[in-house]
């Protein structure tokens, strides 16, 4: 797992390779007025969380996410031919994501899927098909090919929106580079080992809004995965709705927080940290009131969550180790999951 996460910077300048594809698949798909119909399993349907925020910022269109299981089992009414689906999964063998390709496909959606894998059933049942080439993944828990499908889906966006003659080029730009920013970022191994073995918490929180939604969800099941600890993540306004109750000086509250976070953000970390817990932010240039702020670099907001998973990946792994687990043999867990 760790060499994996080390291994992010190449495996994002591998999905830049393939991004005369992926330039293809977005003038396509840029021809049609569609509606966007996202999904996958697991980390898969985080990437679509992820991947939703890059549509509807950069190419303005309406994107819908669901679990891969809940697109078969109660279709969207409107998923059909003016809809595109997208599908997808590390493996692309996952068995409630090639059904949900299929009823997409049944319905008249026009099908893509997003996978590492160049022969899999779902890139064969797609209409066409978007490999994020970042080598093979051996860690069942996934980390480079959440980071590269995620990135793909945002180079997806941009080159959408440009298609769409959207004044993106700034922005695609800055996505070329993140290569180079997840290895600056990969800078905060040390710290995030440092928090992981010296939390001494107990409950874990992740809080993250708009395009970090997505990366807050992910930062939650990685330490479920690789530590078998029950965490949760939230819109963070939502927090204040009941599950800020279980707050306490034993709770790590790691907050994703944008460049200008709202007043309201502000003081949410502000109450939090009052009623005892360890408040880390994870900001690329916010000043908010928490215990311990991290800097990630600077990006653009709906390409962040590339970036901002990077330190709650290191975190988990840190934390799995120091509690003498192993994350390469996670319990419970498969590669692929086929029902
Ligand atoms: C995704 C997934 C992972 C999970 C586990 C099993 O599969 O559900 O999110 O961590 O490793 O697989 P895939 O559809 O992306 O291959």
């Amino acid at each position: 797992m760790l060499r994996e996460i080390y291994e992010q910077p190449d495996a994002l300048r591998r999905t830049l390779l393939e991004e005369g594809n992926i330039e293809k698949v977005a003038k396509i798909l840029s021809e049609k007025e569609y509606r966007f119909y996202l999904f996958g399993c697991g980390s898969s349907h985080y990437i679509c969380l992820c991947g939703k925020s890059a549509l509807e910022t950069y190419a303005e269109v309406d994107a819908y996410v669901t679990p891969s299981s809940e697109f078969y089992e109660y279709p969207p009414p409107q998923a059909k031919s003016q809809a595109a689906a997208l599908g997808v999964s590390r493996s692309g063998e996952t068995t409630e994501t090639v059904r949900a390709i299929s009823k997409a496909n049944q319905l008249g959606a026009f099908t893509v899927s997003i996978t590492n894998t160049r022969e899999s059933s779902m890139a064969r049942n797609s209409k066409l098909a978007i490999t994020v080439n970042a080598g093979e993944e051996k860690s069942v828990i996934m980390t480079k090919t959440f980071t590269t499908q995620v990135y793909a889906l945002q180079l997806l966006a941009l080159h959408y929106a440009q298609n769409r003659g959207k004044d993106v080029g700034k922005q695609l730009s800055q996505a070329r580079k993140m290569p180079e920013l997840a290895q600056e970022t990969l800078t905060l191994g040390e710290k995030m080992r440092e928090l992981a073995l010296n939390c001494g918490s107990q409950k874990f929180i992740f809080l993250g809004g708009g395009s970090s939604y997505g990366a807050s969800l992910e930062g939650s099941l990685k330490l479920k995965e690789t530590s078998y600890i029950h965490s949760e993540a939230y819109h963070p306004l939502e927090f204040r709705h009941g599950p800020i109750a279980v707050v306490d000086e034993k709770t790590l509250v790691i907050c994703l927080v944008p460049k200008r976070p709202s007043k309201e953000y502000v003081e949410l970390i502000k109450e939090i940290k009052e009623k005892g817990a360890n408040v880390l932010a994870v900001t690329s240039g916010a000043n908010v009131p928490a215990n311990q702020t991290l800097t990630t670099p600077g990006v653009d907001e709906a390409l962040s969550p590339t970036i901002q998973i990077i330190p709650l990946q290191l975190f988990a792994y840190h934390y799995c180790v120091g509690n003498g687990l192993n994350p390469d043999a996670p319990r419970h867990l498969k590669k692929v999951v086929k029902i």
